[in-house]
């Protein structure tokens, strides 16, 4: 059934009914002389690289293969289309390893075919802090695909992990693996509802016309939280103290500081937006709210070649009213042009997702972590991660 997941330290089907397992580690560390030094073997046509991120060109051939080759809905209609000053700010944060952005070659013609990634995150489950590997971009040329190349990519990744003494990690993907500590849906909320249903993402309802439609996705012109603005560099701390808070009655959340903060939350134009409430009396920052930006190409359509979509992040709230913050937050974005506004139902998510008229999704998506058990799968809502 999974000839590759079977040997992996991960959580396997046929434990799922046995509560006598521990949380934690699967296996203990190993020494790191007892890690292999060398890379694992590739089919002779290929070559491994280490991806320099800082360079364009690199960046570009990364950017080329994951936007004619990433995740596709079950439909193939939409693609992941990440922008290069996306995958940038993705594969820099603080601590980065430059050997976690691993590619693969083809000897001959140095034509970057394959792809992994990991980046450094401390994240917290339950009450431990376990330093990890966050593991994404995992992309195969469609013309090389079923040749088992994804299990020697996740071994080498692996592999450069183990060298920093790094034993665990997390990911997310659209389909299940040995096993899911949670599975979350994808909902979304029309911004943009003539494209939309244009380009085939959403269907008009029934009994609905296309101006009735327009009209129950109307949004104010300007938000309505007094204090509601963008966030800047001297927020950080208070942004930090907010989240921090926040994070914590979360079984797995991550161990924001406040140099993460900058990383993940300061805004970076159609890439990352934070946006926060300071009280107009005590100048106080009370909530946050933050999405960042990732399009979709759409691949079979005369008018429409890219769908802007904004996806939520990390939400805090203490004085204004979720519901409230999120609206600021359709509002913004639709001032800034997306299409969409998709969310899971993580965190306190349900609370706003279906009184601001989000719909339920045809995706889901699973987070899995790498050498760490947890007992009982997490409903998405225990859920404090986000990942890219
Ligand atoms: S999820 C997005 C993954 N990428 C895509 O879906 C892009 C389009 N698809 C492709 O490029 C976000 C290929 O289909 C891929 C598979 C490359 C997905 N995760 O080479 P084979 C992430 O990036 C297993 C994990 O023949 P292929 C997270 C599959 O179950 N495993 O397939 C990445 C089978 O194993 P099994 C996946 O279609 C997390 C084997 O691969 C998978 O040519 C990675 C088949 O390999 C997926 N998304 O290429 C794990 N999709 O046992 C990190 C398939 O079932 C683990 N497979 O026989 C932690 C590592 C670090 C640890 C540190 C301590
Ligand atoms: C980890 N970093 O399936 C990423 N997207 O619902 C890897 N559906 O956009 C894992 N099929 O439901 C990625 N419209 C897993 C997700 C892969 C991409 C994916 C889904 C998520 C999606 C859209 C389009 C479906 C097109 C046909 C969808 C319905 C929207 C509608 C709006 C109005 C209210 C009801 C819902």
């Amino acid at each position: 059934q999974h000839k590759f997941w079977e040997t992996q330290p991960v959580g396997q089907f046929k434990d799922l009914d046995n509560p006598n397992l521990p949380e934690g580690p699967i296996e203990p560390p190993t020494p790191l002389s007892e890690v292999k030094a060398e890379p694992y073997n590739l089919p002779a046509p290929y070559e491994w690289v280490t991806c320099d991120m800082d360079l364009d060109s690199t960046c570009t051939e990364v950017y080329n293969l994951l936007t004619n080759n990433y995740v596709e809905d079950d439909e193939n209609m939409f693609r992941f289309n990440y922008s290069k000053e996306f995958l940038q700010w993705a594969l820099r944060p603080p601590g980065y390893y430059k050997a976690w952005h691993i590619g693969v070659r083809v000897k001959s013609t140095k034509k970057l075919v394959a792809f992994i990634t990991g980046v450094p995150a401390r994240l917290r489950v339950r009450d431990q802090v376990v330093k990890m590997a966050e593991i994404n971009f995992l992309c195969v040329h469609k013309k090389l695909r079923s040749k088992r190349l994804a299990p020697v990519m996740i071994k080498e990744v692996t592999r450069r992990v183990h060298l920093e003494n790094i034993w665990q990690a997390a990911y997310t993907a659209g389909v299940v693996l040995p096993t899911p500590i949670t599975t979350c849906r994808y909902w979304h909320r029309s911004l943009n509802p003539k494209k939309l249903i244009d380009v085939g993402f959403s269907r008009l309802g029934a009994r609905m016309t296309m101006s009735r439609t327009i009209r129950l996705y109307k949004l104010p012109e300007t938000t309505v939280t007094p204090g509601f603005r963008k966030m800047e560099l001297r927020d950080v701390p208070a942004v930090t103290r907010l989240l921090r808070g926040y994070l914590g009655q979360f079984a797995v959340a991550p161990d924001f500081d406040e140099d993460d903060v900058e990383h993940w939350l300061l805004p970076i134009e159609n890439v990352v937006d934070s946006y926060l409430v300071e009280s107009p009396e005590t100048h106080e920052v009370t909530d946050f709210c933050s999405f960042y930006t990732l399009p979709s190409s759409i691949l079979n359509n005369q008018n429409y070649s890219m769908l802007k979509a904004a996806y939520s992040y990390y939400n805090v709230t203490t004085k204004t009213p979720l519901l409230q913050l999120m609206n600021d937050a359709l509002i913004v974005a639709k001032q800034t042009d997306y299409d969409v506004f998709n969310a899971l139902d993580v965190m306190q998510n349900e609370e706003f997702l279906k009184e601001l008229k989000f719909g339920p999704g045809d995706g889901q998506l699973h987070y899995y972590l790498y050498n760490y058990r947890i007992r009982n799968a997490l409903n998405p809502s225990e859920l404090g991660l986000v990942l890219l």
